[in-house]
């Protein structure tokens, strides 16, 4: 409210109406438009009235991801502000990111003024205003949204904020987008004007269970099979779902599988885990259940066997937004993995007789017997160090499994180095692994900085291909880091360039002239390549290892400068492409 307006201004029912939505934090990227938004945050500061608070991001791929890290590791959606058209496009690969991973955060963006000549507060006063009005910002972001609106006026401020909240939060969650035109945010309006809607009354619609039905015949099928597994990605962005589904392999001697997870899905260390592979899940099983997965292997290289009878319950198992899919499945069921894999197993209980159990118990005692060997063999892929210049991932990844708490998460984005970073970084708790289901490279730095503000106690490993570091805005990342006291702990993968490149071509023309010239117009390779002092410049602790034996003594300093509250950055020369 100010002097010359006797109500609050729409910005400041604004503030409002995201503290009733419970949002606590704004990621922000400003910019003109954003004007009557700052007044009435410092109204509201100078009130001491509740508002959400503030993060700097000088990117908006750092404030998007930011938003998603923190919404992953707390299920609670995130509110991200960006300038129009030119903030919105920045932050556009990121909401695909965020598009296909179903984290919820609502993108608002300001609009340009549509008043030319003082007509109404706030109207243009900047050529900038000119340039940034467009007829359809919506469509920047269209395909990775499913919600999008104009703030039509002020007095419906808190009803499309709880609508944005709702729709985002509710199942299968997506990112939502809002603009917020000046002219719009400038006017004000009585307090009794704008009316308050109540999680309550107006909140989200969340999945459910499945039918008692279908769950018995789960619970038969599951009973009967021989060799049943699962194959899931995103299980486990609800921790219930990690205890349901290790409950329900134990109980019927389900070998869990993992396709690119996303998530923690099921501990390491459990003996019913069976790998990465998707091939050797298919081969020779009898029931398959595939949960909470978009892609569960490359039809192009796995084919299962027709006999396979396939149970697929998932958040979103239309994939409606995958203009093709092509997996076919015997039973598709819509609903929530915590839910309803308990629900099957409160059916195999009811069904189970004493035969199997044992012979359920059987199968997994001699899965639990293989543990030693497997252990074994993770250990054998990481013994060779590599040389120098060309550290082994394997051996660097597992002397980062060493320094690292199970409790502390990591945050992937090795590419393709992942395959190191999943089998010796051994995740056995639920919420220690995020992982980007998306393909916009860059996502690893803003995701870890929103993660490690969401559990400031864990210690939060980035582990990111130097191509991909390019992508991250890393002196926005180690800004933020800076200025927020959020100390990261990134690990810059360098093998000179971009190794998937490389590989794709290689997949496709195996024998053609790129392998023979060895020339795949992947190589990023300048004479420096400091990734290090990148992030030192914006105060973090930077190291380049190039000798292995070097290694374990620089995990240390980086760690001990995480501790102390400094971000740091180790940029390790592993094998170049
Ligand atoms: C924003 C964006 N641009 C380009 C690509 C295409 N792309 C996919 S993987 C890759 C290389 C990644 O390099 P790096 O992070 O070093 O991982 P590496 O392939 O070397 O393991 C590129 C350029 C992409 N996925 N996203
Ligand atoms: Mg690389």
């Amino acid at each position: 409210m100010t002097n010359s307006q006797p109500h609050p201004s729409t910005a400041a029912h604004f503030i409002d109406g995201l503290v009733e939505c419970g949002i606590g934090h704004l990621f922000c990227n400003l910019g003109t438009d954003h004007v009557s938004l700052i007044e009435a945050m410092a109204e509201h500061a100078r009130r001491g009235q509740p508002q959400p608070r503030v993060w700097l991001c000088p990117h908006e791929n750092v404030a998007i991801h930011m938003a998603a890290g923190y919404a992953a590791v707390t299920g609670r959606g995130q509110v991200v502000l960006v300038h129009v058209d030119a903030g919105t496009a920045n932050a556009a690969m990121g909401l695909h990111n965020l598009f296909r991973s179903r984290w919820p955060v609502l993108l608002m963006a300001g609009r340009s003024p549509f008043t030319l000549r003082g007509e109404l507060a706030g109207s243009r006063d900047n050529y900038i205003h000119f340039v940034q009005d467009l007829f359809d910002i919506g469509s920047l972001v269209r395909p990775y949204v499913k919600w999008e609106y104009t703030l039509p006026s002020g007095v419906v401020t808190k009803e499309v904020l709880r609508r944005a909240h709702s729709v985002m939060h509710s199942d299968p969650q997506a990112p939502v987008f809002l603009t917020l035109p000046r002219e719009t945010l400038a006017e004000s309006w009585p307090a009794e004007r704008v009316a308050t809607f109540p999680a309550a009354r107006y909140g989200a619609v969340r999945a459910g269970g499945i039918a008692p039905d279908d769950a018995r015949r789960i619970a038969e099928r599951l009973l009967r099979a021989q060799r049943p597994v699962a194959i899931t990605s995103y299980l486990g962005r609800r921790p219930e779902a990690v205890a349901a589904l290790e409950a329900l392999a134990l109980a019927c001697g389900v070998r869990v599988h993992e396709f690119m997870p996303i998530a923690m899905n099921l501990s390491r260390e459990s003996p019913c885990f069976g790998g990465l592979d998707p091939a050797r899940a298919v081969a020779g099983a009898d029931v398959g259940l595939l949960l909470d997965i978009d892609v569960p292997w490359l039809p192009q290289f796995v084919q299962p066997d027709a006999a396979t009878a396939w149970i697929h319950i998932d958040v979103d198992p239309l994939k409606q937004d995958f203009p093709v899919w092509g997996f076919a499945t015997d039973v598709r069921l819509q609903g929530d993995c915590a839910t309803a894999l308990t629900q099957v197993l409160e059916a195999v209980h009811a069904l189970a007789d004493d035969a199997d159990r044992a012979r359920m118990a059987q199968r997994v005692a001699a899965w639990e017997a293989e543990l030693p060997a497997r252990r074994a063999a993770r250990e054998a892929a990481a013994r060779a160090p590599g040389a120098v210049g060309a550290i082994s991932p394997h051996h660097l990844c597992a002397l980062l499994n060493q320094a690292i708490t199970r409790d502390d998460i990591v945050v992937n984005e090795a590419i393709r180095n992942s395959g190191a970073v999943l089998q010796q970084i051994v995740r056995t708790q639920p919420g220690t692994l995020i992982g980007c289901a998306g393909g916009g490279l860059g996502f690893s730095g803003g995701l870890a900085l929103g993660a490690k503000l969401a559990r400031p106690g864990a210690r939060v490993l980035q582990i990111v291909g130097d191509g991909s570091f390019h992508f991250s805005a890393p002196t926005a990342v180690y800004a933020v880091a800076q200025q927020y006291a959020l100390p990261i702990f990134t690990v810059v993968l360098d093998n000179g360039g971009w190794q998937a490149v490389k590989d794709a071509v290689l997949r496709v023309h195996p024998s053609g002239e790129a392998a023979r010239a060895d020339e795949f117009h992947a190589k990023l390779r300048g004479e420096q390549r400091r990734f290090e002092l990148v992030a030192q410049a914006f105060g973090a602790h930077g190291e380049a290892v190039r000798e292995p034996a070097e290694l374990p003594a620089a995990i240390a300093r980086c760690v001990a400068a995480v501790d102390r509250g400094q971000a740091a950055v180790l940029n390790v020369a592993v094998s170049p492409l």
